[in-house]
């Protein structure tokens, strides 16, 4: 029996051991006496009995790596948006029922003690919890991996209202203990900012000017069933020196401490932007961390059992999760050429054999660049390493049908950067993929044919169904047995039960228990009644203005006016959900957040539309609160602009738990819309190509406008104040905007999304008709694990296999 072997039937414990284990570590790991303990004390004491158990699996994997001196892969990411650890952890290993058996004998209700975990917010949205289910998937399939990030005191700040408005508070999530992680202080490396360039004997020698410590946290993650566990490796800053002792004892206790702050700004805090990008030196400074960090300790670990750096790229696969770790190119070269001694043109070829590129967005506010001033201030000597990239891409591509480069007009564009130095770039879902080859890489496309593909985004099933949605889980396994879990295209097996109205109504229970607990929680944390009965229709993701909840808040009114003027003419009673943040520099995204705000108090408080409409907007949106409400959804709402959403994974989300889209040809829509059938799914809204012919008129909000009597009588509205009433003039300028510099064309799909929602009302008043498409969603959402992503970009960017 291997290791391996035994790390897994061990798993098989009884619930008396497990509640041994956890009672162990109440007493001498958590130093509490159990008839003292609160549930914050459980929580501690059950993780570090559930770590336990993954720390076998997880030596067991490292080991068979090295034995097998196995390729590894490198995730390389600004952000993973972890959220709870707890839950997914025991269910991966089995043993969750035997979790709940240990703590009921001692009184304590294991859903408390999960709730009790704080998110792990080091990300900001679909980027960073992208990075986290790839990571689930990783461990899942068996792939020689580690993710590096970065260890942010401060993760997403937490959002609360005040009469409507975000306000912003920090967030601390290492306030408490933090039980799944092990500090590896003798892990650190040093990293340098700024400074002077010498050249001596033919060679260039970086004398940085300031230097911090990046110091090694570890986290391990488990796989589905414990069979395989990586690392989740996080840099914190620290200084490099100890603190001035000198100047301590001088009475200069300020000045003594001043190099340790500012080396701990490094990693304060994540900085919260979601697709807009701000030129700010300590962004740069915190990617080159994070950078640099990883790629000395990716090469310690190579050079611990290799010699030869030229066969780096058949042991080392390093994908970059967007530009942000985009400096990795040029600082590869320097460690290969500067530290190493090797020739540049040699470490270039290195550099692009292991390195991929995943682009995330085509947002032009998004895509990094730095002024040639900062970059150069703050990284001379990779300064000087861009410029000869760029100079040796030109030399090596004359044949370019005009100039194309990483330095133009004075700033470094991260994005040609990252693809120069890439062996592959990726898009996110099928259409994003074709606009990136057709707008945003035109001209590398054609230098490089071949070297963009598209990897469509999936999420891990274990985490978004197995874990969130127990009552539709144990149906799935009830209908068509165990093992889909890691086998999502099983789901498939679900179909002909769709024709079974026993089976429909079973899907149809599920669905009413997740709704009446969403309910009794609204209740609880909203002061707002909503009905189970009625359609759960949600929209959660951050605020932007391409995701349009403006178009949402506005139909809801217009819906509301209709219900208003009959309302005895037998509606469909509609629970409207949005959750999201704002950037907190976004004021036109914080004044929709307001706007929701005021409508959902005008609407709630309506006596003539009662449970026929009501709208809650619960604060804070977190991983744990999508955990709550995807699972209780009807209908997703997925209504971005066409061709700026690069892909959505909160569609994929919903549509496996059983909730059909309304949406646009946007993003990975396109492909859900594929997979189900239009027949499956609320389409409505001009096509990315429509879009920029629409935006060729220059009066195309007014014409859509002045075409739609329900949206004039809810402009009409918003502008004389009716849902701000002790400021009737609120809205004035969000009004004027929609008329006059409508840039995500609210207006001109105004209408087709109302009669859209129409269709949703018709389509829920016939159960059977609902609850076939509601099942279909989610047995037609294999293709969306993100399992299905991992081997694909094992197969086509790493050249890894698994070791499973
Ligand atoms: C996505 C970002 C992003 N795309 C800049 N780009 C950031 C850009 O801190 N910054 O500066 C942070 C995040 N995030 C999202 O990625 C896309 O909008 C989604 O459509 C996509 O599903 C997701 C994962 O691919």
């Amino acid at each position: 029996m291997t290791l391996l072997d035994k790390a897994v039937t061990d798993l098989s414990v009884t619930p008396n051991l497990l509640q041994a284990d956890i009672l162990r570590h109440l007493t001498f790991t958590v130093g509490k006496d159990a008839p003292h303990a609160s549930v914050h004390d459980w929580r501690l004491a059950l993780s570090h009995a559930i770590r336990d158990r993954i720390v076998e699996p997880w030596f067991a994997s490292t080991r068979r790596t090295w034995a097998e001196d196995r390729k590894r892969v490198y995730y390389l990411s600004m952000e993973f948006l972890i959220g709870r650890i707890l839950e997914d952890a025991t269910i991966n290993l089995g043993l969750y029922d035997a979790a709940a058996e240990a703590m009921a004998a001692v009184g304590v209700d294991l859903r408390a003690v999960i709730d009790d975990e704080p998110d792990a917010a080091l990300g900001n949205g679909g980027l960073g919890r992208l990075a986290a289910c790839f990571m689930e998937s990783m461990a899942t399939l068996g792939c020689p991996a580690y993710g590096y990030g970065i260890r942010y005191e401060h993760g997403l700040f937490r959002q609360h209202f005040d009469h409507g408005r975000q306000i912003e508070t920090p967030e601390n999530w290492l306030a408490q203990a933090h039980p799944w992680e092990f500090a590896r202080p003798e892990s650190a490396y040093t990293v340098g900012f700024k400074g002077h360039v010498e050249s001596r004997d033919g060679r260039e020698i970086w004398y940085p000017q300031e230097t911090v410590t990046a110091e090694a946290f570890d986290t391990p993650i488990i796989g589905w069933q414990g069979k395989w566990a990586n690392t989740l490796r996080l840099w914190g800053a620290k200084g490099t020196t100890n603190f001035d002792l000198e100047r301590f004892n001088r009475g200069d206790y300020t000045a003594a401490a001043e190099p340790e702050t500012l080396a701990r700004t490094l990693s304060r805090v994540l900085y919260p932007d979601d697709t807009t990008y701000q030129g700010k030196e300590l962004r740069l400074k915190q990617e080159f961390f994070l950078t640099s960090a990883a790629l000395q300790d990716i090469l310690r670990r190579y050079l611990s059992s290799h010699s030869d750096l030229r066969a780096l790229p058949k042991h080392v696969a390093i994908q970059m999760n967007d530009t942000h770790p985009a400096i990795a190119g040029p600082e590869l070269i320097r460690l290969l050429v500067d530290d190493h001694g090797l020739a540049f043109d040699e470490a270039l070829t290195i550099a692009r054999a292991c390195l991929g590129y995943t682009n995330h967005t085509l947002l032009p506010e998004a895509l990094e660049r730095w002024a040639t001033y900062t970059f150069g201030n703050v990284l001379p000597r990779h300064m000087q390493i861009v410029e000869r990239i760029d100079s040796w891409h030109r030399r090596a591509y004359p044949n370019r049908p005009h100039y194309v480069g990483i330095v133009k007009h004075q700033e470094v564009r991260m994005g040609e950067l990252a693809f120069i130095m890439s062996h592959k770039v990726n898009g996110v879902s099928a259409l994003h993929t074709d606009l990136v080859k057709q707008t945003l890489f035109p001209e590398l496309n054609r230098l490089h044919p071949g070297r963009i593909i598209n990897l469509t985004n999936g999420v891990t099933p274990r985490r978004w169904l197995r874990m969130a949605n127990k009552p539709l889980a144990g149906l799935i396994t009830d209908s068509i047995g165990a093992g889909w879990e890691a086998d999502l295209d099983r789901l498939r097996g679900l179909e002909p039960h769709v024709e079974d109205a026993g089976f429909r109504e079973r899907f149809a229970a599920a669905k009413r228990t997740n709704k009446v607990a969403l309910s009794n929680w609204i209740g609880r944390e909203m002061g707002v009644r909503v009905s189970p009965d009625a359609v759960f229709d949600v929209q959660i993701k951050r605020i932007h203005e391409y995701k349009r909840q403006l178009l949402n808040i506005l139909e809801t009114i217009a819906h509301w006016h209709r219900l208003r003027s009959s309302p005895a003419a037998g509606w469909i009673p509609r629970v409207k959900i949005f959750g999201g943040k704002a950037a907190p520099g976004y004021a036109v995204a914080k004044e929709i957040i307001r706007l929701i705000n005021d409508v959902a108090e005008v609407v709630n408080n309506d006596p003539v539309t009662g449970d026929l409409l009501k709208i809650v907007y619960p604060p804070n949106y977190n991983v744990s609160m999508a955990e709550r409400v995807i699972p209780a959804a009807d209908l997703s709402e997925q209504i971005s602009t066409a061709g700026k959403e690069a892909s959505g994974t909160g569609n994929m989300k919903f549509m496996m738990n059983g909730a059909p889209t309304i949406g646009t040809l946007d993003g990975a829509n396109v492909e859900i819309l594929q997979e189900v059938g239009a027949e499956n799914f609320f389409l409505f809204g001009l096509t990315a190509e429509e879009v920029a012919r629409r935006r060729e008129d220059p009066d195309h909000a007014r014409k859509a406008i002045e075409a739609s009597q329900p949206l004039m009588d809810v402009l009409q509205m918003i502008a004389e104040g009716r849902f701000s009433p002790d400021e009737p003039e609120r809205y004035h300028q969000l009004v004027h905007r929609v008329w006059h510099h409508d840039y995500f064309l609210v207006a001109s799909d105004f209408e087709a999304y109302h009669v859209a929602q129409a269709e949703v009302d018709k389509a829920y008043a016939d159960p059977a008709r609902w609850w076939r498409m509601a099942a279909l969603n989610t047995a037609r959402s294999g293709f969306f694990s993100s399992d299905r992503t991992i081997r694909s970009y094992m197969d086509e960017i790493w050249q890894v296999t698994s070791a499973l």
